[in-house]
C-alpha cells in the first residue's frame, strides 16, 4: 500500500451509479453527493427507482442458488480474496473517495478506513472455513440410536444496509461475512456516502462476482430505496447499522415478513478515569476516543467521568490536548479533523452545543464554528469542543450526539462512577483507564455494554463479539458471531 496523498477522485463530475445484475446502470432521478469541506458537488448519484431494486433482490434471488451455492467454500474464500486484492490494488482511489464524501482526514482513511474494509473481506473469507456443525447421538427405543447434525445454510437475499460515517469500513464488515456463508447481497449505501460503494462494485465486477451475488442500489431512507429494501417480500434478512430511530423504523418494516435482523446503533459511550491511571495516556486515549473522526463513530466516548482528585488537571490537560487538534484540509498529512459529515448534521451539533449552553454548561474550550478566510468556510467544520458543569438529566448528557464534544463530570467513589457510566439509554462500549488490574476486570465486567476498553479505545480483533445492549443494537457480529447470523442451521436426523 502506498502512503501519501491521493490527487485524483475517481468519478469527480460524473455520475454514481447502481449495479444489478452485473451491469451499471442509471435510472430517471439523480441526487447530488457534496463534499463537506467546502460544500461543493462531487459527482451525481442514480437513485435506484422501484422497479430498479426489484431487479437486484430478483438478481439476487436467481444468483443464490444459481450460481453462489454451487461454489465450494473455498472458490467462494478465493473470489473474497480477490474482492481483498481488488481494494488494495486501488487503494489509493478508494482514500480519495472517502475523503472526498466525508472529509475525513487522509490519515486516517489511510490507516483505518480503508485496509479494515480489504480486512473485513480477508478476515471472514478465512473465518468461514473453520465455521463449525453439531453432531449428537440421540438414544432410541431400539438400541440402535439414531445420528442427528446440523448444516449450516445461507440465510438467502441479505439487505445490507449502511450509515456514513466509516462507509467502507462498515459496509464491508457485514457484506464479507454476508457473502462468505454463501448469502447474495443488494447494499445500499448512505446517501451521503456512495463513492466507496460504487468503486467496491467496480471491483466486485472486475475479480469475477458472478453476475447477481452483489448487487448495488443507491438512494435514501424513507421513501425510497432504504425502505423499499426493508419492506422487500424477497429479502430474507436485513443487517443494518445506523441511529436507534432508524434501527425502530426497519423492525417495524421488516416485521411483517419476519425478517432476521442484525442492528448496530447509537452510543452515549462513558470513559471512566481513575485517580491511579497512567495520566498521560488516559488523556492521550480520551482525546483520541472523543474526538477521532470528528467524534462521528458510534464508539466515541461523550461522557467522561474523572475521579475528583485528578478532575482539574485531567480537565485542564485535554482543553490542551483539544485546543492542539488542527482542524483543515482532509488532504494535508498533518491534519487530525476534518469537517462534519453535512451542514444537516452540523446543525443538528451546534444544536446540542446550545442546549447544553442554555443548560447552563461551562465551555472549556471549542463550542463554535471554525473560520478559516477560504472556500473552508463553506463546509461543515465544527471546533472541537469540552464541557463541564451539566447534570446528568440534561440533554447533552442522554443524548447520543454524533460529533466532536464530551462533556466531563467528576466522580468520588467507584461504585458512583459505575453507576453514573450505566445511567443510560445506551449500551454500546465503555473505556476504563486506572493501572489497578483488579479495578480493570472488575470495573470493565459491570458495563453494562458491549464492549469495554481497559487502557485502550477501539482496539479491534475481528473474531470477537461486537454489538451494543439496550438502544445500542440487536444481536452480535465478529467473528463466529457474523458466521451464525448469516447461517440457518438445519438438523439432519439419521435413523441408524
Ligand atoms: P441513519 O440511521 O440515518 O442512516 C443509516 C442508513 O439507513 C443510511 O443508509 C440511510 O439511508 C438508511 N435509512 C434511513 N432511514 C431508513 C429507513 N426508514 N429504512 C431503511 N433505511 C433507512 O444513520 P447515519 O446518520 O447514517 O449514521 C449515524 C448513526 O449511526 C449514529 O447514530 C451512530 O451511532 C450509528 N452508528 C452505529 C454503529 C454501531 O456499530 N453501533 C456504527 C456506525 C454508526
Ligand atoms: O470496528 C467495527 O467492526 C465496527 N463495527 C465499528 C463500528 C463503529 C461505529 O461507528
Amino acid at each position: 500500500m502506498q502512503l501519501g496523498k491521493p490527487t485524483h477522485v475517481p468519478h469527480a463530475g460524473g455520475i454514481l451509479k447502481n449495479y444489478i445484475n452485473g451491469a451499471f446502470t442509471c435510472g430517471e432521478r439523480y441526487f447530488d453527493n457534496i463534499n463537506p469541506v467546502n460544500g461543493q458537488v462531487i459527482n451525481r448519484v442514480c437513485e435506484a427507482s422501484q422497479a430498479q431494486v426489484d431487479a437486484a433482490v430478483q438478481a439476487a434471488k436467481t444468483a443464490l442458488t444459481g450460481c453462489w451455492q454451487q461454489l465450494s467454500v473455498e472458490e467462494r474464500c478465493a473470489i473474497l480474496h480477490r474482492v481483498a486484492d481488488g481494494i488494495e490494488a486501488r487503494f489509493e482511489e478508494f482514500v480519495a473517495a472517502e475523503m472526498a464524501d466525508t472529509g475525513k482526514s487522509l490519515t486516517q482513511a489511510q490507516t483505518i478506513d480503508i485496509p479494515r474494509a480489504a480486512a473485513n473481506f480477508r478476515a471472514f473469507a478465512d473465518a468461514v472455513k473453520s465455521q463449525s456443525a453439531e453432531c449428537f447421538h440421540t438414544d432410541t427405543p431400539d438400541g440402535r440410536g439414531a445420528l442427528n447434525y446440523s448444516v449450516n445454510k445461507p440465510i438467502g437475499v441479505v439487505a445490507v444496509i449502511a450509515p456514513w460515517n466509516l462507509p467502507l469500513l462498515l459496509l464491508t464488515w457485514k457484506l464479507a461475512p454476508a457473502l462468505a456463508t454463501g448469502n447474495t447481497v443488494v447494499i445500499k449505501p448512505s446517501e451521503e456516502t456512495p463513492a466507496t460503494a460504487t468503486l467496491l462494485a467496480e471491483v466486485m465486477d472486475a475479480v469475477g462476482v458472478p453476475a447477481g451475488v452483489f448487487n448495488l442500489v443507491h438512494g435514501f431512507g424513507d421513501n425510497s430505496t432504504g425502505a423499499m429494501l426493508t419492506q422487500h417480500s424477497q429479502i430474507d434478512a436485513v443487517t443494518f447499522t445506523g441511529e436507534s430511530r432508524t434501527g425502530s423504523a426497519i423492525m417495524r418494516a421488516a416485521s411483517a415478513g419476519v425478517k432476521s435482523l442484525s442492528f448496530e446503533l447509537g452510543g452515549k459511550n462513558a470513559a471512566l478515569i481513575f485517580a491511579d491511571c497512567d495520566f498521560e495516556a488516559a488523556v492521550a486515549g480520551t482525546r483520541r476516543s472523543v474526538f477521532t473522526n470528528g467524534g462521528q463513530v458510534c464508539l466515541c466516548t461523550e461522557r467522561v467521568y474523572v475521579e475528583r482528585s485528578i478532575f482539574d488537571r485531567f480537565v485542564a490537560a485535554m482543553k490542551e490536548q483539544a485546543e492542539a487538534i488542527k482542524i483543515g484540509w482532509p488532504t494535508e498529512l498533518d491534519t487530525d479533523m476534518g469537517p462534519l459529515i453535512s451542514h444537516k448534521h452540523r446543525d443538528k451539533v451546534l444544536s446540542y452545543i446550545a442546549a447544553a449552553k442554555a443548560d447552563g454548561a461551562k465551555v472549556i474550550c471549542g463550542g463554535g464554528v471554525p473560520s478559516f478566510g477560504d472556500e473552508r468556510d463553506l463546509g461543515a467544520f465544527v471546533e472541537p469542543s469540552i464541557f463541564t458543569g451539566l447534570s446528568e438529566s440534561s440533554q447533552l448528557q442522554r443524548q447520543e450526539v454524533f460529533g466532536p464534544i464530551c462533556h466531563i463530570t467528576p466522580f468520588d467513589s467507584e461504585e458512583e462512577a459505575v453507576a453514573l457510566a450505566n445511567d443510560s439509554d445506551y449500551g454500546l462500549a465503555a473505556t476504563v483507564w486506572t493501572q489497578d488490574l483488579s479495578r480493570g476486570h472488575r470495573v470493565a465486567q459491570q458495563m453494562d455494554v458491549g464492549v469495554a476498553w481497559v487502557n485502550s479505545w477501539y482496539l479491534r480483533d475481528l473474531r470477537t463479539p461486537f454489538g451494543g445492549i439496550k438502544l445500542s443494537g440487536v444481536g452480535r457480529e465478529g467473528g463466529m458471531h457474523s458466521l451464525s447470523f448469516y447461517s440457518e442451521p438445519m438438523n439432519i436426523c439419521i435413523k441408524l
